[in-house]
């Protein structure tokens, strides 16, 4: 754990949104915890036993908390849970700007076993966010033009070169995190795609280029999920340019904000 001396270590925060997982979400739980200082998951409304299996695994989990909807909100609305719940505890001084937050499915399609590698290249480059790519070529080829497609659209949009702008593995420092909530909300899936292009709008330094292979392929998304994120995308570059123009160029519209950059 961290948290000693003059200069206490980064501390490292998983973020798990989890619907109907039931067959997987206890052992990405089980593998998860060890890697991270603290975890939180969240449930969103699940119809399974998802929930259920979530609290007994928290009996054995001191450093893990549960935030839960009572109906499903998609996974954008359980993203933006726990990140403002995370924004509320950096004003609270319970974590620090440079603490790491990662998000990981509950699903099992992210690899664990880069977690440690892909958290040395954040802190060794100073990133505020590495988007990891996937390695999409065990996917369906209409999967992988999907993906192709709407990375290069959001490139257009976020100013740097994204190549898998769907990824939900992810790694940002808490103050780039947190200074992007304040520019979008996102609906169904669009999270992913947001962020990514807010964080590149707002200046953040940013990779989406390292490539980790996906333990198993199951899709949910449907091409409405495409379309939605597509027409998100350049209305998450809206939102920061008219923020910027109302505010006379100021980049800090929230006190926490302040922190980034
Ligand atoms: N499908 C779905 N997942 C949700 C929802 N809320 C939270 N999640 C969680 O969000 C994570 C990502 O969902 P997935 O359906 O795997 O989406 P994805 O991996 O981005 O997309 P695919 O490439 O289609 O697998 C999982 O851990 C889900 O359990 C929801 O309303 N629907
Ligand atoms: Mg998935």
């Amino acid at each position: 754990m961290s948290g000693f001396g003059s200069s206490p270590a980064r501390r490292r925060i998983a973020v798990v949104p989890a619907y109907n997982e039931e067959p997987t979400v206890e052992a990405v739980l089980d593998r998860l915890y060890p890697l991270v200082d603290e975890l939180v998951v969240v449930d969103d409304g699940s119809t399974d036993h998802t929930r259920k299996i979530i609290e007994e695994w928290l009996r054995g989990a001191p450093h893990a908390t549960l935030l839960s909807f009572d109906h499903n909100r998609g996974m954008s609305a359980a993203y933006y849970e726990a990140f403002s719940h995370l924004a509320e505890r950096l004003r609270a001084g319970e974590i620090s700007p440079d603490d790491h937050v990662f998000t990981v499915d509950a699903d099992g399609q992210h690899e664990l076993s880069v977690f440690e590698a892909l958290g040395a290249r954040m802190e060794a480059e100073g990133l505020d966010a590495l988007l990891v790519r996937r390695d999409l070529s065990t996917y369906p080829r209409y999967k992988r033009s999907g993906n192709w497609l709407i990375s290069a659209w959001a490139s257009l949009w976020a100013g740097y070169r994204l190549h898998d702008v769907e990824s939900g593995y992810r790694i940002f420092r808490v103050s780039a995190l947190i200074d992007a909530l304040g520019y979008y909300r996102g609906y169904k899936y669009s999270e992913t795609v947001e962020i990514a292009v807010v964080l590149g709008r707002r200046g953040a330094r940013v990779r989406n280029d390292v490539l980790v292979p996906v333990p198993v392929f199951r899709s949910r998304t449907r091409l409405v999920d495409f379309a939605i994120d597509a027409a998100m995308i350049p209305v998450a570059a809206a939102r920061v340019w008219l923020r910027r123009a109302g505010r006379g160029g100021r980049l800090s519209p929230l006190p926490a904000q302040q922190a980034f950059r």
